[in-house]
This record gives structure tokens, sequence and C-alpha cells, in this order.
């Protein structure tokens, strides 16, 4: 079964969107398999977004992202990775479709409320980067074969 990374980032946290955010997720038919809140470090953030170390806006991105608590979690289910990121909606708000959580709680860019893996590679590597194996749990659903 897939398995993605997903992170409510510090302005989600604080404006109170956790549960709102996991509810999303939880109706949508994917399963939660690994839920923490953590603070990251300016390397693990250097890590995460290293894709992006010689953009214009990397020093930003590092600094909000360590900014206050982050809620990482590890969702697993078809297609998980590709359809959460239609669930979070365009990178910039201007784009994000109301119904997306971008589209209806973010404004802005660099304060956009979530991040999701974007591929198979970036979910293994971000899923074992903020989770230990023993975090993730396998716990059988009735509704399994279902959704
Ligand atoms: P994320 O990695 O956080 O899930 O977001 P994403 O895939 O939709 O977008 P990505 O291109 O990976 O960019 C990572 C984060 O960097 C910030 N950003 N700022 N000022 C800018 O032009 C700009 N572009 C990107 C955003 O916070 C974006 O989520
Ligand atoms: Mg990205």
């Amino acid at each position: 079964m897939e398995k993605t990374f997903l992170m409510i980032k510090p302005d989600g946290v604080q404006r109170q969107l956790i549960g709102k955010i996991v509810q999303r997720f939880e109706d949508k038919g994917f399963q939660l398999i690994g839920a923490k809140l953590i603070q990251i470090t300016k390397e693990q953030a250097e890590y995460h977004y290293a894709e992006h170390k010689e953009r214009p806006f990397f020093g930003e991105l590092v600094q909000f992202i360590t900014s206050g608590p982050v809620f990482a979690m590890v969702w697993q289910g078809h297609n998980v990775i590709q359809l959460s990121r239609t669930m979070m909606g365009k990178t910039n708000p201007l784009d994000a479709a109301p119904g997306t959580i971008r589209g209806d709680f973010a404004v802005q860019t660099g304060n956009n409320i979530i991040h999701g893996s974007d591929s198979p590679e970036s979910a293994a590597r971000e899923i074992a980067h903020f989770f230990k194996p023993e975090e993730l749990l396998s716990y059988e659903r009735s509704i399994q074969s279902w959704i």
C-alpha cells in the first residue's frame, strides 16, 4: 500500500487547523499510520527542502518551517501521494482551487499550511527522515477493501 509524508506547517498549527486537516484525509478514506507534533531543526529543514537550496526563498522557507511546531504524519492508501497533492491544492494559494486545503485556508505561497511528498521517491526519503520504523503502525480496518 502506498504511503506519503504530510506535514502541517507552523501556520497551520498556530491557526489550530490540525483537526480540520486530519479530518479531510480521514474522510477521504486514507489511513493514518503515524503522527507527531515536533519542532524541526534548521539541519532537518535544510535536508527536507534540499531541492530548493539554490532558490532565493530558501532562507525564508527554512526560517518559516522552523519557526514553531509542525504536525508530521504518515498516511497510507491507494494513490495517496498524488491524491493528497490534489487535496492540498496548488503551491500558490492564488492558484489553489476552493475546496482544497490551500484554496480554503491559505493566502500566501510562503505560508501555505501543509507539505506533502510529491513522488514515491520523496515520500520514501521524507518518511525515513522524520519517522523511525517503530513509529509507523500497521493495523487492519474493516473498510479496507472498499477504498
Ligand atoms: P511543499 O514542498 O511545501 O509541499 O510545497 P510544494 O511542493 O507545493 O512546493 P515547492 O515547489 O516544493 O516549494 C516548497 C515551498 O517553498 C515555498 N515557496 N516559496 N516565494 C516563492 O516563490 C516560493 N515558492 C515556493 C512554499 O511554501 C512551498 O510550499
Ligand atoms: Mg515540494
